[in-house]
């Protein structure tokens, strides 16, 4: 950008030449931000021209000049921020100013700075150390905006928030604007590995790292920083929580020093995630139990020698003892004692530890019914409530189990009094589409985050009101730390998340954090605004799209709290419904032919229920009063009991699949009516996500109705289930070079089956002779795009080749099966009775061109 004012400084041939060449260059330089902008890598920062926006009239009168006062390199970042986004929005450049000017002006700083200057600034307003205060003031005739607060985050976050209210055309004029974060920690959490990979990542390569070294160019990673800041999140680790102990080795600190050097103008600290057997691993000692004196004393000059290369350090990360990691149990040691060493070490650098907690201990056990994986975290850290130090915090993620897409809240929110606690919330999508399905989580979380524990119900009785928001964020029990920590996996994809959608996650989470009382719709509006514009269809629309779209997802997936029923022991992806069951992960739903869903009742159950406060145990113990969102949760009912809303549960498993899978091909049409209004690369995309996901979401509702069909031998009201008058089983057409095959598991294929070319060349066809009446048709071929190979289809009706694709996604398997199950839609091919449909193929590699089924439809339909 200095390079075109340079040039358009060099053609300089007198002074309206030059003002000419400026604005040209100017008009060049929004153009490029705006065409690189809709990549989606700009995000929600993108700063488009307000031009033609009926608000633009409010801002002129803005200052022309911008004064950043001391010399903090966060005022300094939020100056060079409001200059940016401000050339975005309103084309002007700000005049920068080394002291107060003699003209009105936009005037950053902290209490102290700001009073200095402006002497009638007066009484600043009370708040805490990450408030802001936005301010217009007149001051001996000059009209100043002011943006200040107790400490210089406050004032970053002052001025982002400034320019987000340009952006959403909001008034600025005669402002008086104090706000303030909901809770201390608003952190982001990575799962990186020092090689470049992510675990649960599905958008590319780490920003931090790559091949054991942090990234020699960072610029991404400033750029994520500017977004993280722009909503308020103030912390960020970066690696794993399963740890590569290299990542405090003495020769990696200076290099993850570069990563805290490029987070620190943006009020962004640095984390670090442990791993609990450093002393031995890393220091060479003979044990990494925490009590040994060797080890504490490997903490204590480790801890140091990591401040020393970062002073500013915000603390670690440790996953100890929790799925097959090396922990104390091993020593015979608790999880205080883990924690407290290493939190000993951290305190006079004012460091903070966060202990995660999660998955201890408590394997499935079916012949046991009291042995519950949804209990272990209560049972293991209730004992230990008051035991942790002040600068631990026990980081519990919302639900018991592990981000399903439906939980209850974790009662263990409700069951400390005397630890620090934080609220993780899984921005990743993991269990929930894993950034190919739209599923746009603040609803979800509001679930949570507002739900009443009733935890003091024994000292204030009736008059108890603790939703989780306030107990995770400290309020409830008067704890100094505590707040919201955010499960990230941005990668190098342009869009950092894979889809353009899911960045309404990572916005959505950090507004959250800031301010949980926020609701959804106004998240997600003001997303859509920022990220795709004012156009009242776009907005409305889009908003309309990501609101619903989690219970779209709930509903072609996991009914009624009985868990994802996805694939539990690998990719966390497709269906795979008996994945969880008898073998000891405890996510299981323990259907039999009967009913299904886990008994957690204090009576008959597991006991989990009495976990929660009487009057919360009392709703889920009665099978009349536990809401039906989460019934299978908590009780193992019969297929025929009938639900409050009049369906027995078989038939409303039934139904919700249907209506799922078809309100997911409504968010194509929805999104395809946007044609035109948003810029053709992101359309797009977001089309391409979306038709892959309706097709995906029939896979998932073949697979949960046909199962439950076969499990409960009950038959579906509306005679969907099992009956597709238009489908052509692959595997029981024509094959040359190919042979039926079964499918693993049976569920994830139309009757079980495929055809996969098993031809020794790689060739092979599949030949369907159409016998319906003349039309125009669309034909959809369903097939399973493996990540192990590229295969080639050509589709032909008689001779004439009609279309071609290539089976090029990377899906998360290498078999057929319900996650690389997909589909291939040719649209309005005119057929005729007696036609030959052929498909030919290519297999490469290990991919064998497996086709499911083919579906003639009337076209449009
Ligand atoms: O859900 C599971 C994920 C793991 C993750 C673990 C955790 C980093 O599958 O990848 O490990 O949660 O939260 O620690």
């Amino acid at each position: 950008m200095n390079s075109v004012l340079a040039r358009a400084m060099s053609l300089r041939r007198g002074m309206f030449v030059t003002i000419a060449r400026l604005a040209l260059a100017l008009a060049a330089l929004s153009a490029t931000v705006s065409a690189n902008a809709e990549t989606g890598y700009d995000a929600w920062l993108r700063y488009t021209p307000v031009e033609g926006r009926p608000a633009r009239e409010r801002y002129s009168s803005l200052p022309a000049v911008v004064v950043a006062l001391g010399d903090s390199e966060l005022v300094a970042a939020s100056q060079a921020e409001l200059i940016r986004g401000i050339r975005g929005m309103l084309g002007r450049t700000l005049r920068i100013a080394k002291d107060v000017p003699a003209e009105g002006a936009i005037i950053l700083g902290t209490y102290k700075e700001v009073a200095v200057v402006v002497p009638s600034l007066g009484k600043t307003p009370q708040l805490p150390p990450e408030g802001f205060w936005l301010k217009s003031l007149v001051a001996d005739g000059k009209s100043h905006l002011i943006i200040t607060g107790p400490t210089d985050r406050g004032v970053l976050y002052g001025a982002f928030t400034l320019l987000r209210m340009i952006g959403l055309d909001a008034p600025i004029t005669e402002l008086n604007l104090r706000d303030k974060p909901f809770a201390p920690i608003r952190i982001l959490n990575h799962w990186d590995n020092l090689d470049g990979t992510i675990d649960q990542g599905y958008a590319g390569r780490s920003i931090f790292w790559e091949n054991g070294q942090i990234t020699k160019d960072l610029d991404r990673v400033r750029d994520y920083a500017r977004l993280m800041a722009s909503v308020g999140i103030n912390g960020c680790s970066i690696n794993n929580v399963h740890t590569d102990t290299r990542v405090i080795s003495t020769k990696l600190l200076p290099e993850v020093a570069r990563v805290a050097d490029v987070f620190r103008p943006y009020g962004i600290s640095l984390y670090i995630s442990l791993d609990f057997a450093s002393p031995s691993k890393l220091g060479d000692l003979a044990t990494s139990d925490p009590l040994d004196p060797a080890a504490v004393e490997f903490w204590k000059n480790k801890v140091d020698e990591v401040y020393t290369a970062i002073p500013d350090l915000g603390g670690f990360v440790l996953k100890a003892d929790s799925e097959g990691r090396l922990g104390l149990s091993e020593h015979n040691r608790s999880h205080t004692d883990a924690a407290n060493i290493i939190a000993k070490s951290l305190e006079p650098h004012g460091g903070i530890l966060f202990y995660r907690g999660f998955d201890y201990d408590h394997h499935w056990d079916s012949t046991d019914p009291k042995n519950d994986f949804a209990k272990a975290l209560y049972d293991n850290f209730h004992p230990l409530d008051g035991k942790f130090a002040d600068n631990v915090i026990l980081q519990i993620k919302q639900g018991p189990i592990d981000f399903q897409v439906r939980e209850p809240a974790s009662p263990i929110f409700g069951g400390l009094t005397q630890t620090n606690q934080a609220i993780e919330l899984q921005i990743s999508q993991e269990y929930l589409g894993q950034q190919r399905h739209l599923c746009f989580l603040p609803p979800m979380w509001k679930e949570v985050l507002d739900f009443d524990m009733k935890a003091d119900v024994e000292t204030r009785g009736a008059r108890s009101n603790t939703p989780v928001k306030d107990l995770a964020s400290g309020i409830t029990f008067k704890r100094t730390l505590g707040g919201f920590v955010g499960i990230s996996n941005v990668g190098r994809d342009t869009n950092w998340l894979g889809h353009q959608l899911a960045m309404a996650n990572l916005y959505g989470f950090g507004r959250l954090a800031w301010n949980p009382n926020l609701e959804s719709k106004q998240i997600a509006e003001e997303w859509t605004r920022l990220t795709f514009g004012h156009d009242p269809k776009v907005v409305g629309t889009i908003v309309d799209m990501l609101i619903k779209s989690w219970n779209i997802y709930e509903s072609y997936t996991g009914p009624l709290g009985v868990g994802t029923l996805t694939d539990i022991n690998h990719s966390h992806y497709g269906p795979d419904i008996e994945s969880a069951e008898n073998n000891g992960s405890g996510y299981g739903h323990r259907a039999d032919d009967k009913g299904i869903g886990v008994d957690r009742t204090e009576k008959t159950g597991s006991g989990y229920i009495g976990q929660y406060s009487t009057p919360v145990a009392r709703v889920y113990e009665s099978l009349e009063s536990c809401p039906d969102d989460l019934l299978l949760f908590m009780h193992h009912v019969p297929y025929n009991h009938v639900l409050k809303s009049g369906k027995t549960l078989i038939q409303h498993v039934y139904d919700s699949h249907y209506e799922g899978a078809r309100e997911a091909d409504r968010l194509v049409r929805n999104w395809q009516s946007l044609k035109g209004r948003i810029d053709e690369q992101r359309y797009q995309e977001v089309l391409a996500d979306l038709t892959y996901q309706a097709g995906h979401a029939q896979v998932w509702r073949d697979a949960i109705a046909n199962w439950f069909l076969r499990k409960s031998g009950i038959a579906d009201d509306g005679k969907r289930v099992g009956n597709h008058p238009h489908r052509i089983e692959a595997e029981a057409q024509e094959l040359t070079g190919y042979e039926p095959q079964d499918v693993t598991p049976w569920e994830t294929a139309s009757a079980g089956q495929a055809a996969a070319l098993t031809a020794k060349d790689g060739r092979g066809s599949i030949r369907h002779k159409f016998a319906g009446k003349p039309g125009w048709y669309d034909l959809d071929v369903v097939y399973f795009d493996e990540n192990d190979g590229v295969s080639k289809f050509k589709l032909f009706v008689g001779d004439q080749q009609v279309d071609e694709w290539q089976a090029d996604d990377v899906l998360p398997h290498d078999q057929p099966s319900g996650h690389t199950s997909t589909r291939h839609r040719t649209p309005s091919i005119a057929l005729r009775e007696g036609d030959v449909l052929r498909i030919e193929a290519e297999s490469d590699a290990g991919e064998q061109a497996a086709v499911d089924y083919l579906e003639i439809t009337p076209a449009g339909a």
